[in-house]
């Protein structure tokens, strides 16, 4: 009878789950899944650390709508994840982490990369932390990681097959793969409290629709649109939500979202924790009514009451409560011309900056330039602070997961990873990052792996010498002479590095310089980083962020 090992067994069940690439640091405990990926058939990206293939994995995830698979090495392999992974948590993205572990056999005796309690360690941030105790019950365990993974609110899992099991053989009839082991179903709201906020909403004088992050993992952009139409209510996203309606569309609004908030008289949250993006809630009408849809309740309540919290998938949520308000003409112009005339005052407000020519050069005459290359074909990373947030308000984003940032847990470093990741899922795209220099410095050595793996990636360095974001905000709190930790090297040369890994790079002091500089980039066909030197002090943008306690 044929003999496989559990290499074998854990590439077969993650090509039966439909994964054609797996991110990876090498190590003596994992390298027999290399030899079942070879088999199999599935691309084995190699980065140049583990948190960057953590971060790659959940890239994958987030294109796909898949579970992507991290493969690390015992010990430091894998508690280099651990961001990555807590990451991945908080956007509620499905993400596979297996770690290597020492031999069952020598536990306790000191081997090489042992460490205890990592399965413990990896408990709080994921929805499933186990070790595989039998070589030949590792499909089961992959079975239930991807179950787990991928129903109710996705989420990270993560396994850890210890040396002498995962290397272990077994006989391959002995271990029929499991089939049919998960479902796709998705929930219906409870129909009564659809009723309920359908009636809220058909009486609404002040509407306002927000979705976010789980209206991404649902697919229900369109059905926000239809719902949105109906009522002619005012749309706002955040997160992963952003890209879920096109920013065209004449209800979009993202400029405008405190008066919304201050104004409205029903408010329906699809998808989106009401946290600190949200100010716990405390900038909605105290009066307004509050309807709230998510795939996981315990959401639904938090930080600020609701009066209909419906437990559901956001999409089939949403045309319920289309269907419940039926062909009604629900119409409010007042409200969305006085919104829309709030958005077109910012809108204006801004044109001085970004097309000023100052030198340094304005951020948001940068972020301006950086728009002119991004159309729908363009996924746009973002990984820094200041210069990250101010190019959200700046750049188009009108396809579902074309924005790609850290989410909540506001991680900076996520950028090369999501690169890989934008790059291996769709390599005909192109591929734009936003980078603060500070962000650049973590994970900026894996443009060695965009060089290895050919995968032309362009990163706009807003180069202002600083930890921006942290650097006002101590400013304003302690004052300029009590500064410290968030000034960087003036003569850091960022575009050097990705040259000397062998990609292409351009330095740029002038704005009209902008554009040709990021033009070679894309030209060069190598990944690339444009550095520019930009003002630390621009006029017109306040910077920093308010730290909600
Ligand atoms: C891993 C991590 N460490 C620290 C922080 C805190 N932090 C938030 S924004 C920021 C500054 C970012 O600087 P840079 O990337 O240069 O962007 P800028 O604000 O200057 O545009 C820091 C340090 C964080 N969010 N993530
Ligand atoms: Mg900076």
């Amino acid at each position: 009878m044929a003999q496989i090992d559990g290499g074998d067994l854990v590439a077969r069940m993650l090509k039966g789950e439909g994964i054609d690439t797996v991110f990876t640091l090498s190590g003596g405990h994992i390298q027999n899944i290399y030899d079942g990926c070879i088999d199999e058939g599935i691309r084995v990206i190699d980065t140049r650390h583990e948190q960057v293939a953590g971060h790659a994995a959940e890239g994958y995830s987030r294109l796909t709508r898949k579970c992507g698979v991290a493969l690390v090495t015992a010990g430091p392999g894998v508690t280099d994840t651990v961001t990555a992974v807590a990451t991945a948590y908080q956007n509620a993205s499905p993400l596979l982490v297996i770690g290597g572990a020492a031999p069952l056999t020598t536990s306790l005796m000191g081997a090489l990369q042992e460490i205890p309690g990592t399965v413990e360690m990896m408990r709080p941030i994921t929805k499933w932390s186990a070790t595989i105790p039998f070589t030949k019950r590792i499909p089961d365990y992959l079975a239930q990681a991807f179950r787990v993974a991928l129903t109710g609110r996705y989420g990270p899992v993560f396994l850890e097959i210890p040396s002498d099991i995962l290397f272990g053989r077994v006989d391959e009839a002995d271990v029929p793969l499991p089939v049919g082991y998960r479902t796709e179903g998705r929930t219906q709201g409870d129909f009564a409290l659809i009723r309920e906020a359908a009636q809220l909403l058909a009486a609404a004088e002040r509407p306002v629709i927000m979705g976010g992050t789980g209206v991404y993992w649902s697919d229900a952009g369109a059905a926000l649109v239809e719902l949105a139409e109906t009522l002619q209510a005012p749309i706002y996203l955040n997160d992963m939500g952003r890209g879920t309606v096109s920013q065209e569309h004449p209800q979009f609004m993202s400029r405008t979202r405190r008066t919304a908030f201050g104004e409205t008289d029903v408010i329906l949250f699809a998808g989106t924790m009401i946290d600190f993006r949200l100010r716990y809630g405390r900038s909605i009408n105290p009066q307004a009514k509050v309807i709230s849809i998510d795939i996981d309740p315990n959401e639904l309540g938090r930080n600020r009451g609701i009066d209909v919290g419906i437990e559901g998938d956001p999409k089939n949520a949403l045309r319920q409560l289309t269907a419940e308000i039926g062909e009604r003409v629900i119409r409010h112009d007042a409200w969305l011309a006085k919104l829309r005339d709030g958005e077109t005052k910012v809108v204006e407000l801004r044109q001085r900056w970004l097309h000023s020519d100052a030198s340094p050069i304005h951020p948001l005459r940068l972020c301006n330039e950086i728009a002119r290359f991004v159309d729908d074909e363009t996924i746009v990373v973002g990984d820094g602070g200041d210069i990250v947030g101010l190019s959200s308000q700046v750049l188009p984003v009108n396809q579902p997961g074309q924005f790609m940032g850290p989410g909540p847990l506001g991680t900076l470093g996520v950028g090369t990873g999501f690169c890989i990741a934008a790059k291996a899922v769709h390599p005909r795209k192109k591929v734009l990052m936003v980078n603060g220099d500070g962000a650049f410095g973590l994970n900026g050595f894996d443009f060695d792996t965009l060089v290895r793996f050919d995968m032309p990636v362009v990163s706009v360095v807003g180069n202002d010498r600083q930890w921006g974001q942290i650097l006002v905000g101590q400013e304003k709190m302690y004052g300029d002479e009590r500064v410290v930790a968030t000034r960087l090297a003036d003569s850091a040369r960022y575009d050097r590095v990705v040259e000397a890994l062998g990609g292409h790079g351009e330095f740029v002091t002038e704005a009209d310089d902008i554009f040709p500089a990021i033009e070679r980039a894309f030209a060069s066909g190598k990944p690339a980083c444009v550095n520019v030197i930009i003002d630390q002090k621009p006029e017109g943008v306040s910077g920093g962020y308010e730290f909600l306690g």
